[in-house]
């Protein structure tokens, strides 16, 4: 099928998670056409499909919200201080009702490929279900960790029992009562789900690679200190959310480590402790915190500490800690009885830096030194993350049927993680070289989706059809990643932050970490000094900006 006989609107949007919906809202206030195409049946993008038991966001209900409409607002109550991935869906089919979004909206549709036909200045979409798509912008709303990534490990089709992710969790659930279950990977998929399958399966064992610095997440009400100060003001709440470094309005602390007495360092880790919020614990105890090892090792021995303080069986708590990464430069988790499921006596952990995993068999798994009896393989190894949502459409062929997989085989190239040079009218949103994943996703993907629809808006009214960023400014921004990523401790991990979760992919810091604040206000300079590092044409001209 080709452009004449494809639906045609001015956006189409892939994903129909929070940005896709964000998206579609904004675009048809604006006065676009616009579909948005996912592969799920429904609304929810992450949160349709990460389902495994104890599945909660780690940002606190208070500012894991849509903020553009106050009513909206004030429509919805959170029950708890973080939301249950339940919760989370409801709200997002909440939304999608309340602003009449699913009849723009193709579900069960994934988009194979999309080209760029330079005669028409408009993308051609095929997708797996129904017409293609011709529309003049296209939006990859696609998400950060949406593409899970393949096992790995040989013999994973002999075994003959159940296997599961974590990502792709079935909707009617999994039973796990008398089973022999094993769990692997200790990110936070891991750690949010081992105590809850712990619970219910006859035995568990749980097989890691690399542990995890987490802390407790001590969910229940919303803390009313946050609740006062977002109800006191809504409007500078929120305001003080964009402007802030992590899309969360807490003070970040200003004194070094070194001029704090050893009571004083203590005192701030016991109350980020209680706090239970990864923002405060990153960045509220000392400002070398998390740039600097020196500073850097203060935290981390003290969450080192407390594994200890819990888990009885010392070699099982020496295997759980942490010791080759920096605090806070792979993902921390925030747990719920996560180290506790260690003491009870159905849970056995596997060390895989002693004992790798040989093999995959049909009755379990084998490492060097064991083998284990299986019914059931969970699977939380994680995600292609940032970049593998979008390269999923295979071929993304450019300006020159150029494919976006190539221009990116040595690392992603972005302006501004918004735009690519040599793809016309593509955008991305939380794409790679945004914040994204080192902010509150939804304060970035509102400020996203707003700077993106209304550039399109503003080329409208100035007559330009067409926007790409030139070679210069991509180049620039990659200057500038590369600059900021010294000044933070993520490139001493292997995380799916730089690409090392997936074998052979380029290395290299992915999100954007100069902080939410600063990145909108270089994204508005863009703007205010007429579309800066963009080349924009059109019918009657072009700029080049
Ligand atoms: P993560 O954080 O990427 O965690 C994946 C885990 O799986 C991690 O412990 C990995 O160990 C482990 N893993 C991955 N592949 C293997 C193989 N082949 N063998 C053994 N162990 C493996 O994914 P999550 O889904 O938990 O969380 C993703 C994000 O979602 C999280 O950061 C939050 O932002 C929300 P490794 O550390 O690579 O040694």
């Amino acid at each position: 099928a080709g452009a004449q006989d494809a639906q045609q609107v001015d956006v189409a949007v892939v994903g129909a998670g929070f940005a896709g919906l964000y998206l579609l809202i904004r675009l048809r206030r604006a006065g676009f056409t616009a579909v948005a195409l996912d592969t799920a049946d429904d609304v929810g993008g992450t949160w349709y499909w990460n389902r495994y038991p104890g599945a909660r966001c780690d940002i606190q209900t208070t500012d894991y919200s849509y903020t553009f409409d106050p009513e909206l607002e004030s429509a919805w109550h959170w029950s708890e201080k973080y939301a249950t991935q339940p919760e989370i869906l409801r709200y997002l089919g909440f939304v999608a009702d309340r602003y009449d979004l699913r009849r723009d909206i193709r579900f069960g549709t994934k988009v194979l490929t999309a080209t760029w036909d330079e005669a028409a200045q408009r993308w051609l979409l095929t997708t797996d279900n129904g017409k293609p798509v011709s529309c003049r912008y296209y939006i990859m709303a696609s998400g950060c960790l949406s593409a899970p990534k393949p096992p790995e490990i040989d013999g994973v089709g002999d075994f003959k029992g159940e296997i599961y992710f974590t990502g792709r969790w079935p909707h009617d659930g999994v039973e796990l009562a008398g089973k022999r279950v094993a769990v692997i990977g200790t990110g936070s998929s891991g750690v949010q789900s081992i105590p809850k399958i712990a619970e219910q399966a006859a035995r568990l064992t749980v097989f890691q690679r690399t542990p995890n610095f987490a802390f407790p997440a001590h969910n229940g009400p919303s803390p009313a200190d946050r609740v006062a100060a977002l109800e006191k003001d809504r409007a500078d709440y929120r305001a003080q959310a964009r402007m802030s470094l992590t899309g969360v309005p807490l003070e970040r602390a200003t004194e070094f480590s070194w001029q704090l007495s050893e009571a004083e360092r203590r005192q701030r880790f016991e109350k980020a402790l209680a706090a239970g919020d990864l923002v405060a614990m990153l960045s509220q105890l000392w400002a070398d915190q998390g740039g600097d090892l020196e500073g850097n090792a203060l935290a981390s021995d003290l969450l080192r500490e407390r594994i200890r303080s819990i888990v009885k069986d010392p070699e099982t708590a020496e295997a759980l800690t942490p010791r080759d990464h920096p605090f806070g430069s792979k993902r921390p988790c925030l747990e719920t009885d996560y180290y506790a499921t260690f003491n009870r006596p159905n849970v056995t952990l596997v060390n895989l830096r002693q004992e790798p995993i040989q093999a995959i068999t049909a009755s379990g798994i084998k490492t060097d030194r064991r083998s284990f009896d299986l019914d059931v393989i969970v699977f939380a190894t994680g995600f292609d993350a940032m970049t593998g949502a979008i390269t999923s459409v295979h071929p993304i062929a450019g300006r020159g049927g150029k494919s976006i997989s190539d221009v990116w085989a040595s690392g992603p190239k972005t302006y501004l993680g918004l735009t690519v040079a040599g793809f016309p009218n593509l955008f991305m949103i939380t794409g790679p070289g945004s914040p994204s994943v080192f902010s509150n996703m939804v304060v970035s993907i509102e400020q996203h989706a707003d700077w993106v629809v209304d550039c399109l808006m503003a080329m409208r009214e100035a007559g330009f059809t067409a926007i790409e960023a030139t070679e210069a400014a991509q180049a620039g921004w990659a200057r500038h990643m590369a600059d900021c990523s010294q000044l933070t401790l993520h490139r001493l991990a292997n995380t799916w932050y730089t690409g090392a979760n997936v074998p052979g992919k380029a290395p290299g810091l992915m999100p954007y970490p100069g902080g939410v604040g600063p990145y909108r206000t270089i994204c508005d300079e863009v703007v205010s000094r007429g579309m800066l590092g963009f080349t924009l044409s059109g019918p009657n001209g072009a700029a080049q900006c």
